[in-house]
């Protein structure tokens, strides 16, 4: 069964359309941004919220970036494996991703050893889930379930996510 964080915090209601943007000194390409742009797609079929990328990173809702160790918010990552991202409760907004995992787009890899793989999309879907509020769930076929394996694809939405994010928004 689907979670949410404490208090049930969620992006306001008037506030249907949210906007992301990437931390500027990535540079990330467009096959990266298209996976972000598919992974929110994945929670707008389910809701009525939409997701628009915008270029002001200060200014946008969610702010979103590869980071390694220690970036300074108190909160620092740890190499390969162990933590791969973090995202915060709304209306946070930071989506970090682990500079120093081996990422994988399509079954491709953009660095590293196949070993250590993680799934880049896998891994963006469910930190949208925490960006919009839901937490962890015991369905293991959810998206927000709190574990993976290493290498493994799970981008679509369960029902369990769905029932989760349609009782918030
Ligand atoms: N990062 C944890 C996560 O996103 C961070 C975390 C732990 C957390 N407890 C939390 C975030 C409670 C919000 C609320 O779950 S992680 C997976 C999964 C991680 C793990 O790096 O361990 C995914 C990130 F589910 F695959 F194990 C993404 Cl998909
Ligand atoms: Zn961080
Ligand atoms: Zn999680």
């Amino acid at each position: 069964h689907y979670s949410f964080f404490p208090d049930r915090p969620r992006w306001p209601a008037r506030k249907t359309q949210l906007t992301y943007a990437f931390a500027p000194e990535n540079q990330l390409s467009a096959v990266v941004r298209g996976v972000f742009a598919r992974a929110f797609e994945r929670w707008s079929e389910a809701t009525t919220l939409t997701f628009v990328e915008t270029a002001s990173y200060g200014r946008a809702d969610i702010r979103i970036g590869f980071f390694g160790g220690d970036h300074g918010d108190g909160e620092p990552f740890d190499g390969v494996l162990g933590t791969l991202a973090h995202a915060f409760a709304p209306p946070n907004g930071r989506f970090h991703l682990d500079g120093d995992e081996n990422w994988v787009i399509d079954g491709n890899f953009l660095n590293g050893a196949p070993r250590t793989a993680v799934d880049l999309e896998s891994v963006a879907v469910h930190e949208i889930g925490h960006v919009l509020g839901l937490g962890h769930s015991t369905v293991e076929e959810a998206i927000m379930y709190p574990t993976i394996s290493s290498g493994t694809r799970k981008v679509e939405l369960a029902n369990d996510d769905v029932l989760g994010i349609q009782e918030l928004y």
